[in-house]
């Protein structure tokens, strides 16, 4: 496990500074506990919870379209459809506590992303099997970042062709970047568990290539 690899940095951004890459190659992933304090997890969890159109997500699976637990939206400027697992998303508006955690995000990561993918896991139960984020409409070049609110769980990471694996801890109000070329490279996931019966909402910040 590899927890420990950041540190705060009182620059004059205010923003937390992640000192090490999580991943030992082909990849540059950085995480940063605490960018939200409990009381605006709570605040921003439950607003989510409430204004967002949440879903049960639908995949192609063997063929066979599948209804999963898990809700998701797919939230972002007009145009930046989305097509995983078979099933093309039409952007949601973005809603005025997604402006405001998406304007932090962009702080930190130095990027304007255009769209966001949100997750909702009732417990631990529901999870994320092993995948990278690399359809075609998504710019290659942009990192993606995850933000956690709610119940911690465990995100790991695999390379693709060789033996090597990263878990971590996404605790809650934490973010995670992966930069370019993780998704190239890794695989990532969000193992079930039964120890975990409280709810959490994962955020994905994104950048959808324009046409
Ligand atoms: O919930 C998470 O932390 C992972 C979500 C994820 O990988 C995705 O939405 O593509
Ligand atoms: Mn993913």
């Amino acid at each position: 496990m590899q927890t420990q690899l950041f540190q705060f940095d009182a620059d004059d951004s205010g923003l937390p500074k992640a000192v090490d890459n999580l991943l030992p190659k082909d990849g540059y992933a950085t995480y940063f506990p605490n960018v939200f304090d409990q009381d605006s997890c709570a605040t921003l969890f439950a607003s989510l919870a409430a204004t967002i159109n949440w879903k049960q997500d639908q995949l192609y699976m063997f063929g066979q379209l599948i209804t999963t637990k898990r809700e998701v939206a797919w939230v972002g400027d007009s145009g930046c459809a989305y097509t995983y697992s078979g099933v093309k998303k039409i952007p949601q508006a973005w809603t005025p506590e997604l402006l405001s955690i998406k304007r932090k995000i962009e702080a930190m990561a130095q990027y304007t992303f255009n769209s966001c993918l949100l997750n909702l896991y009732h417990d631990g139960s529901q999870g994320m099997g092993w995948h990278s984020d690399d359809e075609i409409e998504l710019d290659q070049r942009a990192p993606i970042a995850s933000v956690s609110f709610g119940g911690e769980r465990k995100f790991a990471f695999k390379h693709k062709s060789e033996k090597l694996a990263v878990s971590m801890p996404l605790e809650n109000g934490s973010v995670l970047l992966m930069h370019p070329p993780t998704q190239q490279f890794w695989q990532h996931s969000l193992a079930k568990t039964k120890r975990v019966i409280q709810p959490r909402i994962n955020l994905t910040f994104r950048a959808i290539k324009s046409n």
